[in-house]
């Protein structure tokens, strides 16, 4: 019998040992006893981190769908799969069953084929927090078509340039989509994107808010229609283990954004496994992530994860702050929620609210809390566990990311004792390295240095879409045998893990990763500007906020500053998105640089930082004079 459900703590000491020590058969015991195979591997894992190459159970056959869906029915066909909280508090919720999710996403899938999608073909999503984007993911997965879900907050260049690095051959929209009180136009944004797309022939778009739109004839059909007449059966593809199963784009310290891929079996696997431990599900619970499934947390734990588990997620279309902020916990109350998975950027928005609007909810149902995206800093831990947590329901501090596919490091509820702002230990399989600066492997306990995987995990992502040597070059060139994540952490005097921040120029504002590039190139675009570097600096909600130092052209100078402003952040709003936009600009006559030409971003992280005592030697760059001048007009 494997160790599918972690329970005590010893068991979680012995069983990792296991899947360290014996990693393949570990893997093959949890695959082959929890998940439904049309055909078992030949081979459980071959690895290569030169290549870099990774296959999980290669030469088995499967569907995800089959694991997410068909396999409940017998056993929990009436129970609730997905309870979908609008966004408008009146508006009723819908409990969709598992059999009622099977018959959708059928529907859906014998539209996607209808429409032309066939195994492969690339799937582009760009809809909403409502029901059709859970059911369009499985659809997608069912008939072996590649999902690429774009987060309906991107522009619509953001949209086109992630619609055409993969080629997608479909996009399927909304009319709109509700944002508290607000509505935005999602259908007149995939317009704008797809004047720039030759290759999507088809838009599929769900009816949501009622709008007046455009339908372009011959290539845009509304969805409903298309679903009533299709047939609620379907059999499901088979697909190999290692198939690209979808495409997620996350931000990179440079260039365009990066479409990870993940493949079928590992990922599934992963994802129900972390699932199940790192929030402790059992049968019953209503679990609740309020991230987006535009996001990997919204992918790996509200659709796949918990679908696998034959769990109750819940999806929300809103937002905290809508009526009010007492929202959240309005919906823990009325669905009952059990385990409650956030961002620390919403934990301080909510504190900054006051803990007074929780006392009128019941909370009592909550056993597990979560926390995903960006560090928790220890006031917000210690806000999150005495208000919400009552302090009787441990924080999970689940450190990860969008190429990891799955939770890596984190407590697991009930079994790990928790530290304030440390997500602890590694979960079952996975092997931590932290690197100092000559490249070699810092041993023991009390040490710091950059965060670095040893051995694969069968949720990693195995490419990025179209261009592999970016794979190796950015994860895997680093550190040689290793995956490189791109963060800083610590390990204490018991081996527990603190994430201390991103080591490269990806900024996490709100929980959203943002490389400083593409935000400079937005801005480099307006006609005034000569120049521009953008670092974060701390902001009590967001976490960092975006601070952008902007040198103009001759011309630029006489322009009214204010205007200036609102015109950059409107192009980055367009260009990449709202979330995006600065929250300071400083102009200047001038960017420090080094002799080699490149902007000192370490100069005017402090100086926006407001910590100037620390710049250390100056003396040795091209412009040193610019620097005083930045201190003296700094924001
Ligand atoms: C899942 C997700 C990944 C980056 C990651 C790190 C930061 C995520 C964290 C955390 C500290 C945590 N991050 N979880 N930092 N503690 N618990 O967020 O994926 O959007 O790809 O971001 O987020 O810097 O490298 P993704």
């Amino acid at each position: 019998m494997s160790n599918y459900h972690i329970k005590h703590l010893e068991e979680y000491y012995q069983v990792y040992r296991k899947s360290i020590r014996e990693p393949e058969n570990f893997w093959e015991e949890i695959a082959g006893e929890h998940f439904l195979w049309r055909k078992k591997w030949d081979n459980v894992l071959s690895w290569d981190f030169k290549k870099p190459e990774v296959k999980w159970f290669e030469g088995a056959k499967l569907n995800i769908t089959e694991n997410c869906l068909d396999r409940h029915l017998a056993t929990r066909g009436d129970k609730t799969a997905i309870i979908f909280e609008p966004n408008n508090p009146n508006e009723p919720a819908e409990h969709i069953t598992y059999w009622q999710l099977y018959k959708r996403v059928n529907k859906f899938a014998n539209v996607l084929k209808s429409q032309g999608i066939e195994k492969g073909d690339r799937v582009c999503i760009y809809l909403p927090m409502i029901p059709e984007l859970a059911v369009a993911v499985l659809a997608c997965a069912r008939i072996g078509a590649i999902h690429s879900v774009v987060f309906a907050g991107f522009s619509s260049t953001a949209l086109a340039t992630r619609i055409n690095d993969s080629n997608c051959k479909m996009v399927v929209t909304s009319d709109g989509s509700y944002r508290g009180a607000k509505t935005i136009d999602l259908k007149g944004i995939v317009d704008e994107a797809l004047e720039q797309c030759d290759s999507v022939k088809t838009v599929l778009v769900a009816k949501r808010i009622n709008s007046e739109i455009s339908m372009k004839s011959g290539r845009d059909y509304w969805l409903q229609p298309l679903l009533d007449e299709a047939s609620d059966e379907g059999k499901a593809e088979v697909m190999n283990a290692e198939d690209p199963l979808f495409i997620l784009y996350t931000s990179g310290s440079t260039g365009k954004p990066k479409g990870m891929v993940h493949t079928t079996g590992g990922y599934m696997v992963y994802s129900a496994y972390t699932f199940k431990n790192a929030f402790q599900y059992r049968d019953g619970d209503v679990y609740w992530c309020t991230a987006d499934i535009g996001w990997i947390t919204g992918h790996s734990y509200i659709v796949y994860g918990p679908l696998a588990n034959g769990a109750t997620t819940v999806m929300f279309e809103g937002v905290p702050s809508y009526p009010d902020f007492g929202r959240f916990w309005e919906i823990i109350q009325k669905h009952k929620v059990t385990q409650f998975y956030t961002a620390p950027t919403a934990i301080r928005a909510l504190a900054k609210h006051g803990a007074e609007l929780i006392e009128s909810f019941d909370l009592s149902s909550l056993k597990v809390l979560g926390s995903v995206g960006e560090p928790i800093n220890e006031e917000a831990w210690h806000w999150y566990n005495d208000n919400v947590g009552k302090r009787k329901s441990p924080i999970v501090d689940t450190w990860w990311q969008t190429e990891t596919g799955g939770i890596m490091i984190t407590p697991i509820p009930y079994v790990t004792p928790t530290k304030p702002t440390y997500a602890t230990l590694p979960f079952i399989g996975i092997q931590p390295a932290l690197m100092d600066e000559k490249g070699e492997e810092l041993k023991g306990n009390q040490v710091e240095g950059r965060l670095c995987i040893k051995f694969p995990w069968p949720g990693m992502a195995r490419t990025i879409w179209g261009n592999h040597d970016r794979y190796r070059d950015t994860y895997f060139s680093a550190y040689e045998d290793k995956y490189f994540t791109g963060d800083g952490a610590l390990r204490d005097e018991v081996g527990y893990y603190r994430i201390t921040g991103r080591v490269d120029d990806v900024i996490i504002v709100s929980g959203h990763n943002l490389g400083t590039a593409p935000i400079e190139d937005a801005i480099n675009e307006h006609p005034a500007v000569a120049e521009s570097a953008i670092v974060g600096f701390p902001h009590d909600v967001k976490g960092n906020a975006l601070y952008g130092y902007i040198t103009l052209k001759d011309e630029g100078e006489s322009r009214d500053q204010n205007n200036l402003r609102k015109e950059i952040n409107h192009l980055i709003s367009e260009r990449i998105g709202p979330i995006a936009k600065l929250d300071k600009i400083q102009f200047t006559t001038g960017l420090p640089k080094t002799r080699s030409g490149k902007i000192m971003r370490r100069i005017l992280r402090k100086i926006a930082e407001k910590n100037t005592d620390s710049l250390g030697d100056t003396s040795t760059l091209l412009n040193p004079d610019c620097v005083q001048e930045i201190i003296d007009n700094a924001l």
